[in-house]
């Protein structure tokens, strides 16, 4: 009992995660034209109201992002990255109380705002960047490794799986080992299927249905489907439609384990998942 307590605790930088239950990560995009919006505040004051907004709709993470990974994205130099993250990581660490998670496969982006504030890395290319391991190991924090195959740009050309659940798994296994190698436990990572990620509608509804088969790995799941393209898809949806489709999504997720909900909408999402808490806590 104690032990499955224990292990579910993860120390994020200052602050503790558990994940004995379902929290929600409000996505922050800090991409040149996300917080444009002409007024007279700074990006970085727009960012950050807007982080503050999501952590008082009850994110409990806010994932910060200074890369693209849309198909056809604009490639963006470290220092790049950098700047554009650097900024709003360390106004987050010293204005919220919120876990800041960073959406970075880039080594010295995981080490600058490790340094200034950042709780967990978060990478959709799982650390195979060119010393992304070393990087993250040097942190200390704990990584979310994410499935993908190739890269943004070329991931959609025709992705094929003989066995999706299985091949999803095995990719996971194997970062998870690379990661051993380099000293960070276990215990420290978090695993994502990679929704919208290399594959195509049917993979992405098929590895919903039985991502469920990827607890068998021992480590707890993020879920990442927010206004996707799977939910466009299956609906016939524009991006700004996809709520409702998101939601039932997330109910979805959380009856089928998952521990990090990955959101735009998170006063929305948080409803979904208290009611789902009310439910499971009656007699
Ligand atoms: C993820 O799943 N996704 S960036 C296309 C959209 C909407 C949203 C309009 N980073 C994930 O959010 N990190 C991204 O259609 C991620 N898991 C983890 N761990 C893509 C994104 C998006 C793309």
């Amino acid at each position: 009992m104690t032990s499955t307590a224990l292990s579910t605790r993860l120390l994020c930088g200052n602050r503790v995660l558990d994940l004995a239950h379902t929290h929600v990560m409000g996505i922050l995009n800090v991409t040149p034209d996300s917080f444009s919006d002409g007024g007279c505040f700074s990006q970085s004051d727009a960012a950050l109201r807007h982080a503050e907004a999501m952590a008082a709709a009850g994110a409990t993470l806010i994932d910060v992002g200074g890369e693209s990974t849309r198909p056809g994205a604009r490639a963006v130099s470290p220092l790049e990255e950098l700047e554009r993250v650097a900024q709003i990581v360390e106004r987050i660490a010293r204005e919220l109380d919120v876990i800041i998670s960073v959406d970075t496969s880039t080594p010295s982006v995981m080490r600058e705002t490790a340094r200034l504030g950042a709780g967990l890395i978060n990478d959709v290319r799982s650390l195979q960047r060119e010393g992304a391991l070393d990087a993250a190991a040097a942190t200390g924090l704990p990584v979310c490794l994410m499935h993908m195959r190739g890269e943004p740009g070329n991931m959609q050309d025709n992705p094929r799986y003989d066995d999706l659940v299985g091949e999803v798994g095995d990719f996971l296994a194997e970062r998870i080992a690379q990661c051993a190698s380099v000293g960070i436990a276990a215990e420290k990572i978090i695993l994502d299927p990679g929704f919208g990620f290399a594959k195509t509608l049917q993979h992405n509804l098929s590895l919903f249905k039985h991502m469920g088969a990827l607890h068998a790995l021992g480590r707890p799941l993020l879920v990442g489907v927010s206004r996707k393209s799977m939910i466009g898809q299956a609906l016939s949806r524009p991006v700004g439609e996809r709520l409702y489709g998101g939601l039932a999504l997330a109910a979805l997720a959380v009856t089928k384990g998952a521990r990090i909900l990955r959101v735009h909408d998170v006063a929305e999402t948080v409803d979904v998942v208290r009611m789902i808490a009310a439910v499971e806590l009656a007699e």
